[in-house]
């Protein structure tokens, strides 16, 4: 038999700086409903999808930034949203900024987690690839201070849920495919992605034409590679001046798009999703026990980066 699980987008269009929780929660909750509607089991809202993008900002107040991060999940603000979901049998997953407590000290990480749809928590991703900048440069047409706000997190775990197993990543995380890899060798069905996009990419302007594309490329080579769905959501639009890709869509195993948004506002879609469809890769193409030949890969781990030599090429092993 085989396991089914009817994932819906629940794509957002910009959210403003003055824009408050119950206003935006008000929004989740919309998109929730409309996904219900249509027989939903999950719902997968963006990166950071309680606020504004505020690493496009050099913060310096600490307690102006404060206000972008959640210290409890859930809280005050998104309590009807776990409620709506308890009442509606509805799962999600929600991007959110953390602000933790661990041995006293205080930490901060870009955030998703899993809630089944009895309402309850069962799985935590912190952000591990973070993008952009530590510190203020003032030569960009806006900052991405995600070096500077967040830590990175720990790695890639898979939760048992929906019937499957099913991992997360943020943002960036999708276009790294270590990312899928290292959930792929835990048998991963269902990779959940939410992110927000800049179309300008400063340091590389010339790729501004192509960063929709570079989004898919990603999400249907990481969902191909390795026999695995994967959902990916946009906070979309033009927010605090910033345009941001749209372009959420859900990929099968294939690395055919199976559903897509097509505006930049608020947008839900969905496609019923057959977790059961992953086997036909994972045990054929991509049987890794089969197929992989790990010890060619050492230097994946080995390195972080290009090793030059003193003239600018390669060196070998
Ligand atoms: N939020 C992100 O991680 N955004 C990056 C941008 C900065 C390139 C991304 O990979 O989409």
């Amino acid at each position: 038999m085989s396991r089914y699980v009817n994932v819906a987008m629940g794509q957002l269009g910009p959210i403003q700086r003055n824009d408050s929780r119950p206003q935006v929660v008000a929004r989740l909750c919309e998109l929730m409903r409309q996904a219900h509607a249509l027989g939903a089991h999950l719902i997968v809202y963006p990166e950071l999808a309680l606020t504004t993008f505020f690493p496009r900002w050099y913060i310096e107040d600490e307690h102006d930034l404060n206000q972008f991060y959640e210290r409890d999940m859930p809280n005050l603000a998104t309590e009807p949203l776990f409620s709506l979901a308890r009442s509606l049998g509805v799962g999600f997953y929600l991007g959110y900024a953390e602000l933790a407590q661990e041995a006293g000290c205080q930490m901060r990480y870009n955030t998703s987690i899993l809630v089944d749809r009895a309402g309850q928590i069962v799985g935590k991703y912190r952000k591990v690839h973070l993008p952009g900048h530590r510190d203020h440069e003032p030569w960009r047409r806006f900052q991405h201070l995600e070096k500077r706000y967040f830590s990175p997190g720990p790695g890639f775990g898979v939760t048992r849920a929906f019937g499957g197993v099913v991992g997360m990543a943020l943002c960036n995380d999708r276009r790294w495919p270590e990312t899928y890899r290292v959930m792929g060798l835990q048998g991963v069905e269902l990779v959940l992605i939410g992110y927000n996009t800049p179309v300008h990419n400063a340091p590389a302007p010339e790729h501004d034409d192509l960063s929709l594309f570079h989004n898919q490329l990603s999400l249907q080579a990481g969902a191909y590679q390795n026999g695995t769905w994967v959902v990916g959501v946009a906070k979309a639009g033009l927010e605090e001046g910033v345009d941001s890709i749209g372009g959420s869509c859900i990929v099968a195993p294939s690395g055919e798009v199976m559903a897509r948004c097509h505006t930049k506002g608020d947008e839900m879609a969905i496609a019923r999703i057959d977790l059961d469809f992953c086997a036909v890769y994972q045990r054929t193409t991509f049987n890794f026990d089969l197929h992989r030949q790990p010890q060619a890969y050492g230097m994946i781990v080995q390195r972080k980066g290009q090793t030059l030599a003193a003239d600018g090429t390669p060196l070998g092993e």
